[in-house]
């Protein structure tokens, strides 16, 4: 198994093959594209900052909008607290984040 680290965003091209217990590999998969976010860049302009709070309330009330017009699954990029979903528990960690990269 190869681990490999995304350290910035962007489109990256992965392939995958698969071993078994008897050392059996298969060929390589077909390139799949992956989407590697920030979390709480919610415009997905590689920021964090005050642009982000439109978008982030946008994710909060109208997810489907969201997603329409960012093409980002808004429970990823927007669940702060790692809790599995985006809501107003978010809040308070999305501020703290701001002000975390606004003192940057
Ligand atoms: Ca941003
Ligand atoms: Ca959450």
């Amino acid at each position: 198994m190869i681990y490999t680290t995304c350290t910035q965003r962007g489109f990256y091209p992965i392939k995958v093959k698969a071993k078994d217990s008897y050392d059996q590999q298969s060929s390589w998969s077909e390139s799949l594209q992956i989407h590697v976010i920030m979390l709480g860049d919610m415009n997905d302009d590689g920021a964090i900052n005050g642009i982000d709070i439109e978008p982030f309330v946008m994710a909060l009330t109208n997810p489907q909008d969201y997603q329409q017009q960012f093409e980002m699954n808004p429970h990823l990029v927007g669940d702060i607290n790692g809790d599995g979903i985006l809501n107003a528990m978010d809040i308070d960690p999305f501020v703290d984040l701001l002000y975390h990269h606004l003192k940057i």
